[in-house]
């Protein structure tokens, strides 16, 4: 069900090469941009129009208009099953928890007497967020958007999710109800790369947003990268990831089941288990069978995924090796099953978030943790963070410098501009000084 890649031996690769022996899933942006491109700009052109037509086609059901009516989102939040209330409050306020300790303070730096930089905290103005319909429905995802953009400041929300044509021509009743939870009271029934442009250009009913976060398909992704430069985006989400580096203290069970869990995702989801045990790698190749048979979604998603080449098991020497490997992979999620997982996680460089011991499986992160998890995919993590708080704001220098202060260095920044060949940057200064550079200190 799963493949093999065996790295004992031989001394490992360093750097990219180590990386081309990984298994990773072909997800081309760039392929789909020109399917994009068309529907964007019709919705530039035709408004809410094209994003009615686009609901008919994609999502068959005729939207007699495209912002859901205020009473449609109380009507959802009373219908919700208690029990699901009840854990999207406890996901709400373990989530606001965490990310209102990584809100930004406005610092000041004195550089010299007179002479300060002050470094202010805005969100931006307002946030399209796209929650996914059809195969993915994730009012949890909504949560994992929302809250930080909430913790963040920003002043205007706005959510965008396909319309259901058994709902009528309404979101997913449970992402309208999330919605209602957080205090989101605009929301849009639009899908994919419509409802990103229905934010970056703006329609009729939907003011344009200066930013666009949430996950979605490779349409989703593609009509984030056409707007790239025009609106601020949180990052290109690819299929889901998971991988574990365990050693023969981890209980094969457990490491089968947080397998199965990514994989669930999407029949493109990767499940990696890198691990320097052979019987950990039978025993869990043991466990999967079953496991996969007792589950859901096993032809259209598990299979695929755990079969597919962007899954494998990874054999390596030790635990030092294995950890070369998952910093090469930078997996979205990278669970530690170790003796010692601590103290091994401490060590990991690139992923999107770690998950330590037998305690801490992804699906905890996915709904409960209070992390988040929109997080980096397709080793983004090896230089790009998971959504959060700091991702809606925007640091702004303020610079505020006396004469004195600026006679103090007026020297060195004629100097400079000399070097460049900018003299009208030197003339800048020197006009303050009656044409004449101060000689400093
Ligand atoms: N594991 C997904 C998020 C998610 N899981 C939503 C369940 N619902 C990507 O981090
Ligand atoms: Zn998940």
């Amino acid at each position: 069900m799963i493949s093999r890649i065996d790295l004992r031996g031989d001394a490992l690769p360093e750097g990219s090469a180590l990386r081309d022996l990984l298994p990773r899933a072909d997800f081309d942006v760039a392929a789909a941009l020109d399917k994009v491109r068309p529907i964007c700009e019709d919705v530039h052109h035709r408004g809410d129009a094209a994003l009615i037509d686009f609901a008919e086609r994609f999502d068959g059901v005729r939207l007699e208009q495209v912002r859901v009516p205020a009473a449609a989102l109380e009507r959802a939040l009373a219908a919700l099953d208690p029990a699901v209330r009840a854990a999207l409050e406890e996901s709400i306020r373990r989530a606001r928890l965490v990310h209102r300790e990584q809100r930004r303070t406005t610092r000041t730096t004195q550089v010299v007497p007179g002479g300060t930089v002050t470094e202010k905290w805005v969100p931006v103005d307002r946030v399209g967020l796209y929650a996914p319909g059809g195969r993915s429905v994730y009012p949890s995802s909504v949560i994992m958007n929302v809250v930080p953009a909430q913790e963040a400041g920003v002043p205007s929300i706005a959510l965008a999710s396909p319309a259901q044509a058994e709902s009528g021509g309404l979101p997913h009743p449970t992402i309208l109800a999330a919605c209602a939870l957080l205090g989101v009271d605009e929301v849009y029934a639009a899908g994919g790369a419509t409802a990103v442009a229905m934010f970056a250009y703006g329609t009729e009913s939907c003011p344009p947003a200066t930013m666009v976060t949430g996950p979605g398909n490779i349409w989703v992704a593609a009509a984030k990268r056409y707007f790239t430069g025009k609106i601020g985006i949180d990052a290109e989400a690819g299929p889901t990831e998971i991988a574990v580096l365990a050693d023969a203290t981890a209980d094969p069970v457990h490491v089968a089941a947080d397998l199965i869990s990514q994989a669930e995702h999407d029949p493109l989801a990767a499940a990696v288990l890198v691990t320097d045990s052979a019987e950990l790698a039978d025993a869990v190749e043991r466990e999967l069978e079953p496991q996969v048979a007792a589950t859901k979604h096993v032809e259209d998603r598990i299979v695929p995924a755990l079969g597919g080449e962007q899954s494998a098991i990874v054999l390596v020497d030790d635990i030092d090796a294995g950890l070369k490997v998952v910093d090469a992979y930078g997996a979205e999620h990278l669970e530690i099953q170790t003796a010692d997982a601590a103290a091994v996680a401490d060590r990991v460089r690139n992923a999107g978030a770690v998950f330590i011991g037998p305690w801490a499986p992804v699906s905890l992160g996915d709904y409960a943790a209070g992390s988040n998890h929109v997080l980096p995919t397709g080793g983004c993590a090896c230089h790009s963070s998971g959504l959060s708080v700091q991702s809606f704001l925007r640091g702004i220098h303020i610079v505020d410098y006396t004469r004195d202060a600026l006679a103090e260095v007026a020297h060195h920044v004629v100097t400079l501009a000399e070097a460049e060949d900018l003299p009208a940057h030197g003339a800048a200064i020197k006009a303050r000084f009656d044409w004449k550079v101060p000689e400093g200190k």
